[in-house]
């Protein structure tokens, strides 16, 4: 063989060998990213955070106590996880209150590090929002406090510290904000907390030993996704129940994982709430996807003795076969077993009609609004504490389009708002993206259009979050800036954000 055809055969064995190990290596990557555990053995009864304590002061004010602190938490026996949480060591309170109260938190940081505590989903003034400007320091303490506004819904409250929201929340700091007002309180749905009313606060997970694992998965985009999930904190959770209907308040509290929740045996439940509150009526369905953030309401009608495992099933929507893959589309996780007793208490029939979302439809929006999402950030920029992207009029409401640009999966949640999805890809949205909603998934090649109202108050000079929530790429940049002004106002300097010393 004359030398150089030598070489050349030489030069193909080593790309044939190298195509095959790189192959066999994707290969092995995308079989070993597909996670289950389906079948699982539900083992601990399911934990209920309790109900947050409040007084009322004589001038109506409804007052609250939230303690940011560290601690332990056995999730396995005998294994004692470093933790945070409110009042507590993992988790927090569920805070409770009915629309036209005053209410104040009193919030308290005892942990090493700054944090703040965002009302997700509240409609209140940009003060009060917990965002990155209302960073509490160690030791110090910030009293927000607002009139609630809005229609009864199942909020929640997490850090949102600029660049470190991620980690605040995988050590454990989030709870459930519960609204109630007097449509919902007349309405014959199930409603004892903790019995036929549940939470269900959803978070996927890793140990390293006795430790939290928050590594990221090469390949995985997205963010961390954890290997197993729980529920309020409870591995592998069981809940007697005693009722023929059970309201579950799914609360996806994952950092970047997305769930599509149904049961295993497929059976029909009743979708009755979205993130901002209560649908106009009752919708039957067999799964509701949930991205980081979002909220559903639905309700499950039980049989004597039998058992329903609440499961989380693979995906189609979630942009392509890699995407999918690599950043938990394809995984199955076996969330929650309801064990209904021997004999239940009979549950009135489902209301046809529900509740009276208070939401724009796009006919009197006075401008529009692109956003285009990639990990780099939101129109191209990165996130920016001094800088305010959208200036927005008190009273008026807008339609924003939000288009995915780089086919990671991606969500995104406006503050101080709920909103109407107009449109998914062009089309009407399906039933779970119907009622209220203040955080919307965007995976790959979608493109999807909101109508927002802002209402006020208005502050040029303290702006409200748009972002991304999945926390990694939130924490990366994925976020922007917008300042609500009176008509023909223009936006102010946002201070920088500093820390509250005291109140
Ligand atoms: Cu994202």
């Amino acid at each position: 063989m004359p030398p150089l055809r030598r070489v050349l055969v030489a030069l193909s064995v080593a790309a044939v060998v190298l195509g095959l190990a790189l192959g066999g290596g994707a290969l092995w990557l995308y079989s070993d990213a597909k996670v289950s555990t389906a079948g699982t053995e539900f083992t601990r009864e399911l934990a209920v955070p309790p109900l947050a304590p409040s007084t009322v002061r004589s001038d109506g004010t409804r007052v609250f106590d939230l303690t940011m602190q560290a601690g332990h938490k056995e999730f396995r026996a005998g294994a004692k996880t470093p933790t945070w949480g409110f009042n507590g060591d993992h988790l927090g309170p569920t805070l409770r209150a009915k629309r036209g109260e005053k209410v104040q938190v009193l919030v308290s940081n005892t942990l090493d590090e700054a944090s703040t505590v965002h009302w997700h989903g509240m409609h209140l003034p940009a003060r009060m929002d917990g965002g990155p400007h209302q960073m509490v320091a160690p030791g110090a303490s910030w009293a927000p406090h607002w009139t609630v506004d809005q229609p009864a819904a199942t909020l929640w409250y997490h850090p949102h510290p600029h660049g470190r929201t991620e980690r605040h929340v995988q050590r454990g700091l989030a709870g459930m904000f519960l609204l109630d007002d007097e449509r919902s309180a007349k309405l014959p749905l199930p409603r004892r907390y903790g019995i036929d009313d549940l939470p269900v606060v959803v978070q996927d997970v890793t140990f390293d030993g006795v430790h939290f694992d928050h590594g990221r998965k090469l390949m995985a985009t997205s963010g961390f996704l954890g290997d197993r999930t729980m529920v309020n904190g409870t591995l592998a959770p069981y809940k007697v129940v005693k009722d023929e209907l059970v309201r579950l308040r799914l609360l996806n509290a994952s950092t970047a994982r997305v769930y599509d929740f149904g049961f295993t045996d497929d059976r029909r439940f009743s979708l009755i709430g979205t993130d901002g509150g209560l649908t106009e009526q009752p919708v039957a369905m067999d799964r509701v996807q949930l991205s980081p953030g979002e909220r559903a309401e639905i309700v499950v009608r039980m049989q004597p003795g039998e058992r329903a495992v609440l499961r989380s099933f693979p995906q189609k929507n979630y942009g392509d076969f890699w995407q999918t893959r690599f950043n938990g589309g394809d995984d199955t996780f076996d969330v929650l077993e309801l064990r209904a007793a021997d004999t239940l208490r009979p549950s009135p029939e489902l209301p046809a009609a529900l509740g009276q979302p208070e939401l724009p439809d796009g006919s009197d929006s006075v401008r529009s609004r692109f956003f285009g999402l990639q990990m780099s950030g939101i129109n191209g920029k990165a996130m920016a504490t001094d800088r305010i992207d959208e200036t927005v009029t008190r009273g008026t409401s807008e339609i924003w389009t939000v288009r995915n640009q780089d086919g990671v999966p991606h969500n995104f949640h406006v503050h101080d708002v709920q909103f109407r999805v107009l449109e998914v890809d062009g089309r009407e949205p399906p039933p779970e993206l119907r009622g209220a909603k203040d955080t919307v998934f965007v995976p790959g090649g979608r493109t999807v259009k909101l109508a927002l109202r802002f209402t006020g108050p208005a502050d040029p000079d303290t702006p409200y979050m748009y972002h991304c929530h999945l926390l990694y790429h939130e924490d990366g940049g994925m976020m922007g800036q917008f300042v609500v002004v009176e008509e023909g106002g223009q936006a102010g300097k946002v201070r920088t954000p500093h820390s509250h010393t005291g109140h």
